[in-house]
């Protein structure tokens, strides 16, 4: 039955012929497709298709189905940006649906799922859609690539789906305890912590054919904001490892010490991803058709950016003064750094963050001579297992502190919320008080989506990953003004003790404050206390988002909705040491009107605002992202205990890691 023809022609939407190459699986079996679908959708529904006059997707499709997509390369988001257009321009979602069928098959598949997620969070008729998990998506992104073997194993097991055994992906896979750097392995190699990494940027994207794709409220500043809190947490990480805190990368010409070897495939490319070796010197990037960064340039680019935080004013492209106010400045200096296309002169402040994971990504082959496809750094899916990342991002949020240090500090006024007084903060978990635990949990994943297997059916990979006991935030306050007030209630976490046991100073630890959540409360005249729980943290969402499927058919489904981005609950606290490891936690509470963002409506992904944003809204918070601890602490401030005004208070809490797993229920 198979067609002669070796190659296909097909028409484009303005009526031009051009060839499709004779690899798409769709064209060589169009005469046997019928069987084929039986053979492996038999027992899926099918769904019709309208027919449609088919937009011409040339462009994107230049790129090569088994070409490694990148958002950090300019023309690949070009190309992406193109589908994306053709996607949200598409009249209804019938139509929509028949263009992605189309382009499923002949678009490289990460762009397609890209362009396609993008499309379908942005569209007003489809963004309550749940989207799958990358994971499952595209696991070869998250896990060791020996399981795969397993995993066909296991799919041969065919005796309904319950027969078949979780894979269980292994810990400590990527290097031995001879690395220090690996000691991180549960942070860096953590399916959530990546998955809301790629979903962020998913929501943000720096480049889009639709303003209003990339123009979002206070999209530069959250930029910052999300990757601070990252860094925040990867130190406090690194602390309950007893390790140092990460030594930001801001010498071009020095070798990066750290190597990091994935030891993962990716299975569109059917390359493995390169690894990069211990001391590897970068060198300019000079890929042909593909991308160049040059080190000068970043240089100057890196020095172009200081001066005006000195200045404390950008140039734009006519070469007018923008100031770095207080108010719009970080938000400003975000996408000239990141770089997004709101950036207000990118022929004079470049591309820098985006160029420094790329020529972090090609270290290993800059020139493309040995035909090597990028490192993890290259994409938002698996930048964060490299320790580099840390690296480089702690670098890159150097450059905004040095913003931010230049911006008067805050005065006990300002701080302050009259006739409010929190008189204390602690926290219960497993009956005890101001005692928190971590401990090891295993989580399955059905990863059948993204393995081609026959027969179908679920397989599922058995992941470890760090859990805590649940807790409740406790806060008494005494309200001597008349009225009852409204209250926002900011809560953060950092080490107490800096790396040589010493209590941390300030404007150290100040840039340590994890933010565990942020609520409204309502405070009547007179002493009242309120509680609030850990799982209902406004960086983190559920646990089951992570873990389970949007088409899972259990009982729970309903109270969990499928809005990716943010932070995974079960990485909500450090994971301190089995001695105990001493932190404090701090609560302040503001003044909610002025604090408040009136706007009209309910958005459904609330859960994560603080890191995500709100769909389609302002930033729910007036304040600067960070706020009270973005800047410099004023004088006199030296310790936090100095810093506190009335509405503020702090309390000792210890975190202990148990070294036990809890397995997963059977
Ligand atoms: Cu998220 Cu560098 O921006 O990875």
């Amino acid at each position: 039955d198979h067609p002669t023809e070796p190659v296909f022609m097909d028409k484009g939407g303005n009526g031009t012929v051009f060839q499709i190459p004779d690899s798409y699986v769709t064209n060589r079996y169009n005469k046997i497709c019928k069987k084929v679908q039986q053979r492996v959708c038999s027992k899926r529904e099918q769904v019709p298709v309208k027919e449609i006059q088919v937009p011409d997707l040339s462009y994107p499709m230049s790129l090569g189905r088994a070409e490694q997509f990148s958002v950090f390369l300019k023309s690949h988001t070009e190309m992406a940006g193109h589908l994306i257009e053709v996607f949200v321009n598409m009249p209804t979602v019938d139509d929509l649906q028949s263009v992605a069928v189309y382009a499923r098959d002949r678009v490289n598949p990460v762009m397609f799922n890209y362009a396609l997620s993008v499309a379908l969070l942005h569209r007003p008729d489809t963004k309550d859609l749940n989207l799958p998990a990358f994971s499952q998506v595209f696991p070869d992104r998250f896990i060791d690539s020996q399981m795969f073997r397993h995993m066909r194993e296991e799919s041969f097991v065919i005796d309904g789906s319950d027969s078949r055994n979780a894979i269980v992906i292994p810990v400590n896979y990527t290097a031995s305890d001879l690395d220090v750097e690996h000691r991180l392995w549960y942070f860096r190699e953590d399916m959530g912590i990546n998955l809301h990494h790629w979903h962020w940027h998913l929501v943000y994207p720096y480049e889009a054919p639709i303003r209003s794709i990339v123009d979002k409220d206070r999209r530069g500043e959250l930029f910052y904001y999300m990757h601070q809190q990252i860094i925040a947490r990867y130190n406090a990480e690194r602390l309950s490892n007893y390790m140092a805190q990460v030594q930001p990368f801001n010498n071009f010409d020095e070798p990066i010490a750290e190597g990091y070897f994935p030891k993962m495939d990716s299975t569109v490319a059917s390359r493995a991803y390169p690894p990069r070796f211990d001391n590897t010197r970068l060198r300019d990037v000079e890929r042909v058709g593909q991308i160049r960064v040059s080190i000068d340039e970043m240089k100057r680019w890196r020095e172009r950016i200081y001066e005006a935080i000195h200045q404390g004013y950008v140039l734009d492209e006519d070469n007018k003064k923008v100031a770095l106010d207080e108010v719009k400045g970080i938000d400003i200096l975000g996408n000239i750094i990141e770089a997004t296309d709101l950036s207000v002169n990118r022929t004079l402040y470049g591309n820098f963050h985006n160029n420094g994971h790329n020529l972090i990504a090609y270290a290993h082959d800059p020139t493309n001579k040995h035909l090597e496809k990028s490192g993890v750094m290259g994409d938002t899916t698996t930048a964060m297992r490299d320790p580099v990342f840390y690296k480089w991002h702690s670098f890159v949020d150097n450059l905004f502190q040095e913003h931010k240090r230049r911006l008067p500090p805050y005065s006990a006024e300002d701080l302050g919320f009259p006739g409010i007084c929190v008189q204390g903060i602690n926290v219960e978990s497993r009956d005890q008080t101001n005692m928190l635990t971590t401990f090891w949990q295993q989580s399955d994943l059905d990863m059948s989506r993204g393995l081609d297997f026959s027969p179908r059916g679920k397989v599922s990979a058995r992941f470890t990953h760090l859990q805590h006991s649940a807790f409740t935030y406790n806060v008494e306050v005494e309200n001597s003004s008349e009225a009852t007030r409204e209250g926002f209630v900011r809560i953060f976490l950092a080490p107490m003790l800096d790396e040589r046991n010493g209590i941390m100073e300030l404007e150290e630890q100040r840039r340590l404050m994890v933010e565990l959540d942020k609520f409204v409360i309502t405070m009547p005249a007179g002493q009242s206390t309120h509680s609030r729980k850990s799982v209902d943290s406004n960086v983190t969402i559920p646990f089951e988002r992570t873990f389970r499927n949007p088409d899972d058919n259990s009982p729970n489904k309903a109270i969990y909705d499928f809005c990716g981005c943010g932070w995974p609950h079960h990485m909500l606290v450090p994971k301190g040491r089995p001695e105990g490891m001493r932190f404090k936690l701090f609560v302040m509470i503001s003044n909610y009107d002025d604090d408040r963002v009136v706007q009209a409506s309910e958005c459904a992904c609330t859960d994560a605002a603080s890191y995500c944003g709100l769909r389609d809204s302002l930033y729910p918070d007036r304040k600067s992202m960070g706020y009270p601890f973005d800047r410099q602490p004023r004088q006199g401030a030296q310790f936090l205990e100095n810093f506190l005004t009335p509405n503020m208070s702090t309390v000792e809490i210890t975190i202990t890691h148990e070294n036990r797993t809890e397995k997963v229920p059977e």
